[in-house]
C-alpha cells in the first residue's frame, strides 16, 4: 500500500482515550495494508524511559526521546502512533519541529478533567487526589490544551468509530494514506 512514514501525535489527560484511539486507528490502517506502529507507556517507559519520573524536566525528555525515536520510524516509512500526555505544548512543539511539515499530526482527546476522573481505568485520580501521586496532571500538575491541533476529538461526546474515522479522513486528506 501506498504510505507516507508520519507521526499521529495524541495528547491528552490521562484516562482521556489516547491509547484506545491510537489502537483503534492501528486497527483500520492494519486493514488497509498500512504498516503502523503504536508508541505508548507500555513499550516506551518500561524501556527507554525507565528512569524518567514525572517532574517537568523529566516529562520533557521522555517526549524529546520520543521524538525521536518516532522520526526514526518515519524515515523507515511507518505510521507512527504515539500516546503520551504530552502535557507541555512548548515540548509538542519541539517534536513537531523535528519532523517535515506534513509528517507531524497532533490529535488532542479531549475530555473534561471531571469525566477522565470519573473513568479511572486505574485508580491513579483517586490516589492523585489522596496525595499518594505527586504532580498528577490535571490535579497537581498542569495540561496546555493545544492551539493548533490538526484533529480535535471529544472523547466524551463522540463515539469512537467516528472518532476513528475522522483521523483516517484526516490523514487521507493530507495524503499520508
Ligand atoms: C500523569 C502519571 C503520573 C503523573 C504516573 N502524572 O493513565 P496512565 O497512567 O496509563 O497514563 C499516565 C502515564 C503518563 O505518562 P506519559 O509518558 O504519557 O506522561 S508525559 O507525556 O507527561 O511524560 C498515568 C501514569 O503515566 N502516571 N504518574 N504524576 N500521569
Amino acid at each position: 500500500n501506498n504510505h507516507k512514514g508520519s507521526v499521529v501525535w495524541f495528547t491528552g489527560l490521562s484516562g482521556s482515550g489516547k491509547s484506545t484511539l491510537a489502537n483503534a486507528v492501528e486497527k483500520k490502517l492494519h486493514d488497509q495494508g498500512i504498516r503502523t506502529y503504536v508508541l505508548d507507556g507500555d513499550n516506551i517507559r518500561h524501556g527507554l524511559n525507565k528512569g524518567l519520573g514525572f517532574q517537568p524536566d523529566d516529562r520533557k525528555e521522555n517526549i524529546r526521546r520520543i521524538g525521536e525515536v518516532s522520526k526514526l520510524f518515519v524515515d523507515a516509512g511507518i505510521v507512527v502512533l504515539t500516546a503520551f500526555i504530552s502535557p507541555y505544548r512548548e515540548d509538542r512543539q519541539l517534536v513537531r519541529s523535528l519532523l517535515e511539515s506534513g509528517e507531524f499530526h497532533e490529535v488532542y482527546t479531549k475530555c473534561a478533567l471531571d469525566e477522565c476522573e470519573r473513568r479511572d481505568p486505574k485508580g491513579l485520580y483517586k490516589k492523585a487526589r489522596d496525595g499518594e501521586i505527586p504532580a498528577f496532571t490535571g490535579i497537581s500538575a498542569p495540561y496546555e490544551e493545544p492551539e493548533n491541533a490538526e484533529v480535535v476529538i471529544e472523547t466524551d461526546k463522540e463515539l469512537i468509530d467516528d472518532s476513528v474515522n475522522k483521523v483516517v479522513a484526516h490523514l487521507k486528506e493530507l495524503k499520508v494514506i
